[in-house]
């Protein structure tokens, strides 16, 4: 009896292992597939990424910051439209309405832009 049940479990384990491996689809590419657009900052004062892409509408952001200093997100020549801030660790989240076209998503806190926190974004 005892014999019988490692039988099935091992059996079981084979198959979940068996599974595991190929049917796990991930995208190669880094970008959402839930439609939110993530930036993730940090304490080097810059974004994780020099360009990131969305789809034309009302875009979703997550600002996320892994990290403690003081700073902001906005959208070159949209300031008035959406500002994000975070600080210590804090995720901020918001959304901004945009066509199709290429951007820029900025820091605005002194010398940040200049030290990384600039990066283009496609809307498309
Ligand atoms: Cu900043």
């Amino acid at each position: 009896m005892k014999l019988q049940i490692f039988l099935l479990v091992s059996t079981a384990a084979l198959i979940f292992s068996s599974c595991g491996g190929g049917t796990t689809t991930q995208p190669s590419t880094s970008e959402p597939t839930d439609g939110v657009l993530r930036v993730v900052a940090d304490d080097t004062q810059d974004f994780d990424k020099d360009r990131y892409t969305a789809a034309a509408g009302v875009i979703e952001i997550e600002y996320i910051l892994d990290g403690f200093q003081l700073h902001n997100l906005l959208v070159e020549g949209y300031e008035d439209e959406m500002v994000l801030e975070v600080e210590n660790g804090e995720t901020s989240t918001g959304s901004i309405s945009l066509e199709p076209g290429r951007y820029i998503l900025y820091c605005d806190i002194a010398g940040h832009r200049e030290s990384g926190m600039e990066a283009q974004l496609l809307v498309e």
